[in-house]
């Protein structure tokens, strides 16, 4: 045996025998049970970086372990290939988006292997490659059939100087990224998933996830948003020109109805576009609220702005009442009723507007009855208290309250309680190039036309340029121009293309299963989801798990597939972070570009001084970056995923950091030295090691309990505790097995060296297919116990005694102490009482 681990030769040798032995295909028809374990499949951004390292060392880790445990595991890879990263490429550098992204793909995949991970590579796919978009196509058409897809108006970011629709990454301070004109809110037709339907099983489902976070769990029912509220009518004291007699409103808030001080009307309203029909100045406001862009944190912190119709309605409470009606641009069309009524005490964009407008803020809710005059300054209150100001409310808390005016509103016919949703239905349509088509075709006398299943996939066109803003398969001479499948008149094909989130809600379902001829086969499918591990950034924690959630449903819905959720188990991995470095000027240095100097850092190329930063989520923008290839170059995959699981819980941040990749390069030398060694020098004992075999077995049972547990930096510690005893203890036969078993015990972790070793002590087959060791139950009860011993019922001394040990045996033990022969002054006890594994008792 070679005397150290070579990681250059042994890495790649055994990842060939894995690919051509196909060790980790997995077989749709095998009798074992099954486990399917995902990753987060990547973005082909250019190169794998750390996160994608540890995200799938992890998965690999847990992988490996249940095929060893006699499961038949799933465990697949591809490529989240579509979006604007390419597009970007494509203006910037003038290369296609299909061959940027395939490529990277080449590169990546390449990077991937290397690494050693298990993955059944003859399932790999791509988004952008039209063998699958054209399923995704399909499955479109199948949702709106089911009548699950609509087409609507609705706002997009418009770049007035580019004359093209921005996606929300474009839009940078309210301004276009490429012309810098401020951007403008625009109406187009698009395509919506109907999420909306599915918004109460997708919340009452996160009750049956408990091997979810907790974190997740709640951030998902916060985006879907359940909350209880009324709608009432509001009647105008005097109708408009346009005839109606009043409008509804929505509100959470029907505890507050005393404190109005005004109404107000999205500018989407139809009352405000038939005001804006007569009135030049209305319509002046409505144009004025569409600048800016669509993004949530841009509405949110737009200045409120109002306009005063002149127009007034009646309070639904009390009849001589009257409050102004606003357009307001903080009124949102789509909640509610795009109509509120406004509280200045209580809300805080109402108390926004009516400090601007000088409308009055009355105080409705207070700390207590005592504060019901204390005025409301500053900002809004909107905490709990009890009802003031009130007439027959007052001296109610805020829920008694709105139960009473839901109550007061349905008896009296002016409005009732509901439920509204935060959650939106899903806007998939994107007008970009590099995403899948959406299979329609728009024909003036037959309307939107699906197209045939026959005609599919709708491919995108290769022949584009990327010269001129917008997209391109809007102004490509051709493609667009088709025959309409119904009539045969002329039409033209639907040029937006789905949001990449549509790819990522079914591609866990196409790994299970991909037929040529359909999206997956609906038996296979079932039978590995769902997917039982799946591991990824907590970026994803609300839309694309929720996307997914949806789709599964949806699918379900229409008869496809018998799977409630897609993931039984979700874990979301920690950032790799490493510190920041800084030159004097105020420049990011990468970690290559510094060195130390006389102990100081300075920068290599220029010798100036560098400070270095907070430690931080590597990023391109930080300049933190560590690219792992070269690491792996240096090191080899085995240390690479050593450290990637040692150091930190694999849910908290992970610093990197040189001197932690040496300590692990030193374990695997370590080892090698230890199997090596050890294997050569076992034949010398002979002897049974009981404490080792005890560690061994305790070992494995804890490496097992904590690989299942994801707890991947304990499992590690339980492997160094292993290593150590096993370097402690004298060569036996003992140490022969437990030097075995410690070979398959790493296997998941470090696979390139454990497989190395295996064939050096002439292990069967390869180490991956090995079974797990088994733990014997005898030997993981602990086999010491604490003794207390008392003098005249008095602890003097504490002992350690092997379990069972019989009472003479104690009490010599007892007597053989130091403190209790002091106790005793020489003298001999009168009595000695023993009670065994407890106590031993002397009477003095
Ligand atoms: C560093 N294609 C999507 C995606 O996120 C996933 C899809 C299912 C929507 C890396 C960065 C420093 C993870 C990530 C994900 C996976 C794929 C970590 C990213 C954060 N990070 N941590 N440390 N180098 N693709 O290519 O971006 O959350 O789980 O792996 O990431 S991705
Ligand atoms: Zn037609």
């Amino acid at each position: 045996m070679a005397s150290r681990f070579n990681p250059a030769k042994a890495d790649a040798r055994w990842q060939k025998i894995w690919d051509e032995t196909g060790t980790f295909r997995a077989a749709d028809e095998s009798p074992r049970p099954k486990a399917y374990i995902l990753e987060m499949f990547p973005y082909p951004s250019g190169r794998i970086h750390m996160g994608h390292v540890r995200n799938y060392t992890m998965g690999d880790v847990l992988a490996r372990y249940r095929r060893m445990k006699g499961f038949e595991v799933l465990h697949p890879m591809g490529w989240d290939a579509f979006g604007m990263p390419a597009e970007n490429a494509a203006m910037e550098r003038g290369v296609h988006p299909g061959e940027w992204t395939w490529a990277n793909i080449a590169t990546m995949r390449a990077q991937l292997k290397r690494l050693g991970f298990g993955l059944d590579w003859s399932r790999e796919l791509a988004t952008c490659d039209p063998a699958y978009y054209g399923h995704e196509q399909a499955l479109f058409l199948d949702l709106f059939e089911g009548g699950l897809v609509y087409r609507r108006q609705s706002e997009v970011n418009w770049d007035p100087v580019d004359m093209t629709v921005l996606a929300n990454e474009q839009v940078i301070d309210g301004r276009g990224w490429r012309s810098g004109a401020l951007v403008e809110r625009r109406k187009l037709d698009q395509w919506f998933l109907r999420i909306t339907d599915f918004a109460d099983e997708l919340l009452t489902g996160l009750d049956a996830l408990d091997d979810w976070p907790e974190k997740v769990r709640l951030m998902q029912q916060n985006w879907i948003g359940k909350s209880r509220g009324m709608r009432f009518r509001f009647r105008f004291a005097v109708p408009p020109h346009s005839g109606e007699a009043g409008f509804e409103v929505f509100t959470t808030r029907p505890d507050t109805i005393f404190g109005a001080s005004f109404a107000a009307l999205s500018p989407d309203h139809p009352i405000a576009q038939a005001l804006a029909q007569r009135d030049p100045a209305v319509a002046a406001f409505i144009a004025e609220c569409k600048k800016g862009g669509t993004t949530a944190a841009e509405l949110e912190t737009a200045e409120k702005k109002g306009y005063d119709t002149g127009l007034e309605v009646v309070h639904p409470l009390d009849a001589d009442w009257r409050l102004p009606v606003y357009i307001a641009n903080f009124v949102l069309m789509d909640y509610g009723t795009g109509a509120i009524f406004g509280v200045p005490a209580h809300d805080q964009r109402d108390f926004e507007f009516a400090t601007k407008y000088g409308l009055p803020i009355r105080r409705v809710v207070a700390a207590s009855a005592e504060e019901a005059d204390k005025p409301v300054e500053g900002e809004a209150e909107n905490g709990d208290g009890v009802i003031v100001n009130s007439r027959f409310l007052d001296g109610l808390d805020v829920e008694a309250a709105k139960a009473e005016v839901v109550l007061r509103a349905e008896a009296d016919g002016w409005g009732e309680g509901t439920t509204v949703w935060r959650l939106r239905d899903w806007g998939v349509s994107r007008q970009r190039y590099w995403g899948t088509p959406i299979p329609i075709i728009h024909c003036e006398t037959c309307g939107t036309v699906p197209v045939p299943r026959d005609q599919l996939p709708v491919k995108l066109p290769d022949d584009v340029a990327f010269d001129i803003p917008g997209n391109p398969l809007e102004r490509h001479p051709t493609w667009k121009h088709v025959a309409c499948p119904k009539c045969g008149g002329q039409a033209r094909r639907e040029t937006d293309t789905l949001d990449t989130f549509v790819d990522s809600s079914w591609y866990f379902i196409r790994f299970a299963s991909q037929p040529g001829d359909r999206p997956y086969d609906q038996g296979v499918a079932q039978s590995w989801l769902p997917v039982d591990q799946y591991i990824g950034g907590v970026e994803h924690a609300i839309l694309h798990l929720l996307y997914a959630r949806f789709w599964t449903r949806a699918l379900k819905r229409i008869g496809r597939l018998e799977v409630d959720e897609p993931f039984r188990g979700l874990f979301t991995q920690g950032m790799v972070t490493h510190e920041t470095y800084r030159a004097a000027d105020g420049r990011w240095l990468n970690p290559d570009e510094v060195e130390t100097q006389d102990g100081r850092l300075v920068e290599v190329a220029s010798g100036g001084p560098v400070e270095t930063g907070r430690v931080e989520k590597m990023s391109k923008s930080k300049r933190n970056t560590v690219d792992p290839e070269p690491i792996v170059d240096q090191y080899g995959a085995d240390a690479v995923r050593w450290f990637m699981l040692s150091d930190s819980p694999p849910e908290r941040d992970l610093e990197w950091s040189e001197a932690a990749i040496q300590g692990a390069w030193r374990f695997v030398q370590r080892l090698w030295r230890l199997t090596a060694e050890g294997l050569g020098a076992a034949e010398a004992g002979g002897i049974e090691n009981a404490p080792l075999r005890r560690k061994l077995h305790q070992t494995i049972a804890a490496v097992g309990a904590n690989i299942e547990a994801l707890a991947f930096n304990k499992a590690v510690a339980n492997l160094y505790e292993l290593a150590n005893a096993i370097e402690k203890a004298p060569p036996s036969e003992t140490r022969r097995e437990a030097i075995e078993v410690m070979i398959r015990l790493v296997a998941p972790m470090v696979p390139h060296i454990a497989e190395e070793a295996w064939a050096a002590s002439g292990g069967d087959g390869l180490v991956a297919d090995a079974p797990w060791p088994e733990a014997d139950p005898a030997l993981l009860v602990d086999d010491k116990v604490t003794i207390a011993v008392q003098i005249n019922g008095k602890l003097r001394d504490t002992l350690t005694a092997p379990k069972g040990s019989p009472r003479e045996a104690l009490e010599q033990m007892a007597l053989a102490s130091e403190k209790v022969a002091r106790a005793l002054e020489g003298k001999p006890p009168r009595k000695v009482i023993v009670v065994p594994d407890r106590l031993v008792n002397l009477v003095a």
